[in-house]
């Protein structure tokens, strides 16, 4: 083990932050065909930035311009240029809408022995349902300019740990670890996370670990890097057979090719409490010593919260103190990128107790 990052009592964190996110704010998703109150909102950020304004050893940075590059090292281009203009045509030929959504998908089935390698149809509409996936994740005005700066945001955390910060903190939102290559879903649109591995990749990183702690799978991230041998992607969640992303994270899944063993999927059951997730991250941490990373990237949810609204894991915030000190006790730089947790009036001391633990300064022996 290479000698862990020392944090020292006045360890300042680095919270990377910008308002660009709230230019970001549907009203509504659906729920299972049912309209409901969009959860992924506006205020979920500023609780965020609130709370950790108000300890001292936070420190907040602007995010920098990184371009284009970055994101399309990671996605199809085509994604980042279809976000970019979906919504001036939308309401080019719709002006009264607030939002939107597909209403038609391209699910493999449809074109079972005819190939899915069909054109991106040029009709905004159609093209919606050829990019998106779900139905909780409504473009509107400002998602682009919103999704663009998470990037950013992500970007510009890394880049402080690649020039030495042991911890830096990206208040993303939109979050993006649902967002795999070619297509956006579950609240994402741009996979911050995974863009700021493979920017720590082309950084010079040898290796570089994702831990995904929200309560979901990180599908997206899981797609991007699941050939690949020098990014680790380890997940906890509820297990797929009840939870959205329902089409992966199973245990099963462990890498293809060069990535075979690469991918680490600790699917967990309803209910789930603190003692059983720290013996599933005990795992992790191991898959993660013996993968022996230069960096880890955590994308943080703290959806697995008790009194979550869409969790139905049962922690406690003490947990997230523990989460966060068992990755910091990894000894590796840590890039923390937030993601998902949608109990608003816990969600700002949930993400705080979590970096506290993370940054706190503990005796090894
Ligand atoms: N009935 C993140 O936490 N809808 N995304 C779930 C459950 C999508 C969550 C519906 C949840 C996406 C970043
Ligand atoms: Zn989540």
């Amino acid at each position: 083990m290479p000698a862990r990052v020392p944090l020292q009592p006045t360890t300042s964190v680095a919270v990377v932050y910008s308002p660009a996110h709230l230019r970001h704010a549907p009203a509504f998703e659906t729920n299972c065909g049912e309209p409901v109150a969009m959860l992924e909102l506006p205020r979920r950020a500023e609780e965020i930035r609130r709370t950790l304004a108000g300890d001292a050893r936070f420190g907040f940075v602007d995010p920098t311009p990184h371009g284009e590059a970055p994101i399309d090292a990671v996605h199809d281009p085509g994604l980042r240029r279809f976000l970019e203009r979906a919504w001036r045509e939308v309401i080019a030929s719709e002006p009264h809408r607030r939002q939107v959504v597909a209403d038609t998908y391209l699910n493999v089935r449809l074109r079972d022995g005819m190939g899915i390698d069909v054109p991106e149809p040029t009709n905004v509409f159609g093209a919606l349902g050829y990019w998106g996936s779900d139905t909780a994740t409504p473009i509107a005005d400002g998602t682009y300019e919103a999704a663009r700066e998470a990037v950013d945001v992500a970007l510009t955390a890394a880049d402080l740990v690649a020039g030495g910060a042991g911890i830096a903190y990206a208040l993303c939102r939109p979050p993006g670890h649902h967002a795999p290559r070619a297509a956006f879903a579950g609240y994402c649109y741009f996979n911050n996370a995974a863009i700021a591995a493979q920017h720590l990749v082309d950084r010079g990183s040898h290796r570089v670990t994702v831990l995904d702690v929200d309560y979901h799978h990180g599908n997206g991230t899981q797609q991007i890097f699941y050939e690949r041998p020098d990014v680790q992607y380890v997940s906890l969640h509820g297990d797929p057979r009840r939870a959205y992303p329902y089409f992966a994270g199973f245990a099963e899944e462990t890498g293809t090719g060069r990535g075979a063993g690469a991918t680490v999927n600790l699917p967990l059951p309803a209910g789930c409490d603190d003692e059983s997730y720290h013996a599933a991250m005990c795992r992790a941490c191991d898959e993660i010593a013996r993968f022996a990373p230069d960096v880890v990237i955590v994308s943080l949810g703290v959806d697995t919260f008790g009194n979550d609204p869409i969790g139905d894991f049962a922690l406690t915030r003490d947990s997230f103190r523990a989460q966060g000190a068992m990755v910091s006790d990894l000894g590796r730089p840590m890039v923390i990128v937030q993601e998902g947790g949608y109990d608003i009036e816990a969600l700002g001391g949930n993400v705080h107790t979590w970096l506290d633990g993370a940054a706190a300064p503990r005796n090894k022996t």
